[in-house]
């Protein structure tokens, strides 16, 4: 529960000594039949309290839902003085802390869109993802996703490390979040790539993690993979290389195998883009936009960046 909450809820009591019933991962406060008019963030149309409970998940302390009206209304804080009587009206407290999409699916929300989660055990403040809420029974936290050219991915450590563009559009979530997801849980890497046809193709791989910046971003992927695609990343054949085990670089870190003199042995200076490059890659989701420089985005199957039209990196914990 965040301090916010909990300072919400001691306001709360004080003034109308409820009781509070802990339900669903948010707080019903026993206020029935009125309506608060404190710091009002909204009012909507609404089927169910828990859709009412997506909203607030994007940044509210406090919503109530009328189920008479099916209306719903979310608040900053909670409601001291400013309350009217209003049939049918139900308050509940947001003190759900989700700390991925799988987290927000599993409590019922079922919609694909931006949501804040919380992946820093010590670290309070949420970092904002898109969730995408239908792929394979949902829960997939999208970490990498580009669906035009308006967004730069070549930059540096820094750059890749906290991350950079906005969950909704490009956007690469930032080694350190991947890490913060992946350590200790066994999570699923689903990539798709949908071409300028609109083909969606896809390969799921069992088991990925990235390990912390003292290890470099260090990529592990394991297990299983299937999907249309074909695997570019693990064990592609035998003249390819894995990716699996290989440090993040940047064209500022040059933590890849490559020494070949043509490159200045810096594949991520040459290609344009950071990633865990081997001596360097069979699969480059980050590459230029442009189709002339993004060279082998997922060898063999596509060769060029020309006939991409979206890609989608997402995981989600076992
Ligand atoms: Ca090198």
């Amino acid at each position: 529960m965040s301090n916010q909450c909990v300072l919400a809820l001691i306001v709360f009591v004080s003034v109308s000594h409820a009781t509070i019933i802990s339900q669903n991962n948010y707080t019903r406060l026993e206020f029935d039949d009125k309506k608060s008019n404190n710091e009002l963030l909204g009012e909507y149309n609404s089927q169910s309290s828990m859709e009412c409970a997506a909203v607030c998940q994007m940044g509210c302390g406090v919503f109530g839902f009328n189920t008479l009206m099916k209306k719903c209304r979310t608040h900053k804080k909670i409601f001291t003085t400013e309350v009217s009587n209003e049939a049918g009206w139900r308050y509940y407290s947001n003190d759900f802390i989700p700390v991925d999409c799988k987290d927000l699916r599993e409590n019922g929300l079922s919609k694909s869109g931006v949501y804040e989660i919380f992946p820093y055990s010590t670290i309070t403040s949420p970092v904002r993802v898109y969730c995408d809420m239908e792929t394979m029974d949902g829960g997939w936290t999208v970490i990498q996703k580009r669906v035009d050219g308006s967004l730069d991915f070549k930059r540096n450590w820094i750059d890749y490390k906290n991350g950079f563009g906005a969950p909704e559009w490009n956007v690469w979530i930032g080694n350190e979040v991947m890490h913060q997801l992946t350590k200790e849980k066994n999570s699923s890497l689903y990539v798709s790539i949908t071409l300028e046809d609109v083909t969606r193709l896809y390969e799921m791989y069992d088991q990925f993690s990235v390990s912390n910046e003292s290890e470099k971003y260090r990529l592990f992927l394991a297990g299983d993979a299937v999907g249309t695609l074909g695997d570019s990343m693990l064990k592609p054949s035998e003249q390819y290389a894995t990716l699996s085990g290989m440090y993040f670089s940047t064209s500022d870190r040059d933590n890849d195998n490559s020494n070949d003199g043509k490159i200045g042995g810096n594949c991520a200076a040459a290609y344009g883009g950071g990633w865990w490059f081997n001596a360097c890659h069979h699969a480059f989701l980050n590459g230029p936009w442009s189709p002339v420089h993004w060279t082998w985005p997922w060898c063999p199957t596509i060769l060029s960046g020309s006939s991409i039209r979206e890609t989608i990196m997402m995981i989600k914990r076992h």
